[in-house]
């Protein structure tokens, strides 16, 4: 008698027709198996899959170069099917489930043809949290196979865990012929389905990630009384060996990964890693907001990575303890072997070929490297690995932080006066755009909790669910706003940020532990200078008044935006926020 699972893997193989269908057990000796597959065999837009770089001083590292047309997260192709369109809201593109289906099933008739078709069965989440999740993906490339490996708990235990259950999470996957014409990544709410084609990018491939993690988990969270978001987590030590854990939301590619592995500036401090990328929050026994990352890997931007912004993530990369760590589209250094980007430690290589394959002209002015270039490696590589991280209840947070790009108007840390004021000062967030996504780089656009473009509903709902969550906790995390990115009149940024973002930490711990207290403004309380730590560092007074400076037009312009922002979500969008909301405006009058 076969398992739904099996039924199911049957069903893809059917419509999909691979050549073989091979179900993976997690393995390092499998892992080198297919790394060789993608080395020899198995070829995209003409060149292999993988290629070995210098063993040496790169250790299990590989490069992977995508189809040119595919670098990012492609937004306008990502569809929410649920039932109702109002369920997917003002927020996400949306398609009937039975057109989505229809569409999707002509396009990946036979898309596996001549291919392997991969079964991946993986945890989100420890095997042992209440909170992880059975799942399984189906892919055709050995690159997302692979990713998955280092990003998930991947193992041949979890088709037992599922069993002959109906309801483990699916992902069908395939790179068809990679026409950013007949792309589509559809999430399916109800079944907890994700069908994605045409795209080998992390954002769009690795099903586990964004799609499952945050969209459809974002989903089971409001159904069941939890919250998926897109937040780094981390514990920070204080001198007296004190450890207090801290969730902060940013959108893609604003150093998400550099503050979860940040080296203090400040000596006695430190910070553990958890996560650099998503956290599921759950309301513990105690009243608290427990989080767990549900990741096991880094699928982080590699440019401006060095010794000076994260050198933590430098030795991990280098460390090579798990199988394998892979770069994609950055340069390779044809004389060493070697990745290079822009903003390495290493020179400016001599002979180099770019992210594309191609020889590359440093005269041309070209990026040698893809702006969204990337690394992929396991949390196990990181000596900054929380000793919490394997613990299946979580950590216990005591502040969340809301943090934009935004070279103007926004302090460089500032303290929600309540809960319901946090919620607003999330739902209010923008931030100038990376590239992270395929869109215009450094326009402001409104991204509520980082969450834009990863709510797998209608973002009006999910302020609400918000603001429930706050109700059921009878001791809530502080919620506190950041800026990194503020620039001066000469158009320099201001803060100098990276290991000095401990300073701003060290008073969020001050006031979690109501150890000072804040200067009260219209938008929130900020900290008074001197109960900033600043010692070692050579800033002029008049530059950190203007990291603090409240302009009072420029807000009113911004209020104006924030209202056309949460008018869009029509009458889904809370009561309690707009109250918020007029609060503020009340004051800049
Ligand atoms: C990511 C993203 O890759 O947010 O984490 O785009
Ligand atoms: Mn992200």
């Amino acid at each position: 008698m076969s398992t739904p699972l099996e039924r199911w893997v049957d069903e893809q193989a059917r419509l999909t027709k691979p050549k073989k269908v091979y179900w993976c057990d997690g393995s390092e000796e499998e892992a080198h198996r297919i790394m060789e597959i993608g080395i020899h065999e198995e070829k995209i837009n003409g060149l292999p899959v993988f290629h070995e770089l210098d063993q040496k001083s790169w250790p299990k590292s590989y490069l992977h170069r995508s189809h040119p047309t595919d670098v990012a997260r492609t937004e306008h192709l990502t569809y929410v099917c649920h039932s109702k369109k109002e369920l997917a809201g003002p927020n996400n593109n949306w398609m009937a489930p039975e057109e989505a289906k229809a569409k999707l099933t002509k396009l990946s008739d036979g898309c596996m043809r001549g291919k392997t078709m991969y079964v991946l069965p993986y945890m989100m989440g420890h095997p042992d949290s209440p909170y992880a999740k059975a799942c399984v993906q189906i892919t055709d490339v050995s690159y997302v196979a692979m990713s998955m490996r280092i990003m998930t708990r991947m193992s041949k235990k979890v088709i037992e865990k599922i069993g002959n259950k109906e309801n483990f999470v699916k992902g069908l996957h395939s790179v068809a012929d990679f026409d950013p014409n007949k792309r589509f990544i559809m999430h399916f709410p109800d079944e907890q389905f994700v069908w994605s084609i045409g795209s080998g990018y992390g954002g769009n491939a690795l099903l586990g990630k964004k799609c499952f993690s945050l969209r459809l988990a974002s989903w089971l969270g409001l159904q069941e009384g939890w919250l998926a978001e897109h937040m780094v987590i981390m514990g920070v030590e204080d001198p007296k060996g004190n450890v207090t854990y801290i969730t902060a939301a940013l959108p893609s590619a604003c150093g998400k990964t550099n503050l979860a592995m940040m080296q203090s500036a400040l000596p006695g401090y430190k910070v553990w890693t958890l996560g650099d990328d998503i956290a599921w929050l759950n309301v513990g026994p105690d009243g608290r907001l427990w989080a767990i990352n549900p990741e096991a890997g880094f699928f982080g931007v590699v440019p401006g990575t060095s010794m000076k912004t994260n050198p933590n993530m430098m030795t991990a990369l280098k460390k090579g303890d798990f199988y394998p760590t892979l770069f994609t589209n950055t340069a390779l250094n044809t004389d060493t072997n070697e990745p290079w980007w822009e903003g390495a430690d290493a020179p400016l290589p001599v002979n180099a070929l770019d992210w594309r394959g191609k020889p590359w002209d440093k005269a041309s002015g070209s990026k040698a490297a893809h702006p969204n270039s990337r690394f992929t490696l396991s949390v196990y590589n990181s000596r900054t690995l929380s000793p919490e991280f394997d613990n299946p209840k979580g950590v216990p947070i005591s502040a969340i932080i809301f943090g934009g790009k935004r070279t103007h108007l926004i302090p460089l840390v500032f303290e929600s006066r309540s809960w319901q004021h946090g919620v607003y000062m999330g739902a209010r967030m923008g931030s100038e755009t990376t590239a992270a996504a395929m869109h215009k780089e450094g326009v402001l656009r409104r991204d509520p909790m980082a969450m834009l473009p990863f709510c797998g509903y209608n973002m009006g709902d999910y302020f609400g669910h918000w603001l429930k969550m706050g109700k059921k906790m009878t001791n809530p995390p502080k919620i506190f706003g950041v800026n990194w990115f503020r620039k001066d009149d000469a158009g320099e940024y201001i803060w100098p940020g990276f290991g000095d973002n401990i300073r701003v930490l060290k008073w969020i711990m001050d006031r979690v532990n109501d150890r000072v207290k804040p200067i009260d403004t219209f938008i929130g309380g900020v900290p008074k200078i001197e109960d900033l730590d600043l010692s070692g560092l050579d800033i002029p007074r008049e530059k950190l008044n203007k990291l603090f400076e409240i302009d009072r037009l420029g807000w009113s312009v911004e209020l104006n935006e924030v209202e056309k922002f949460f008018s869009g979500f029509g009458k889904t969008f809370p009561e309690e926020l707009w109250h918020e909301y007029k609060k503020v405006a009340m004051a800049i009058k």
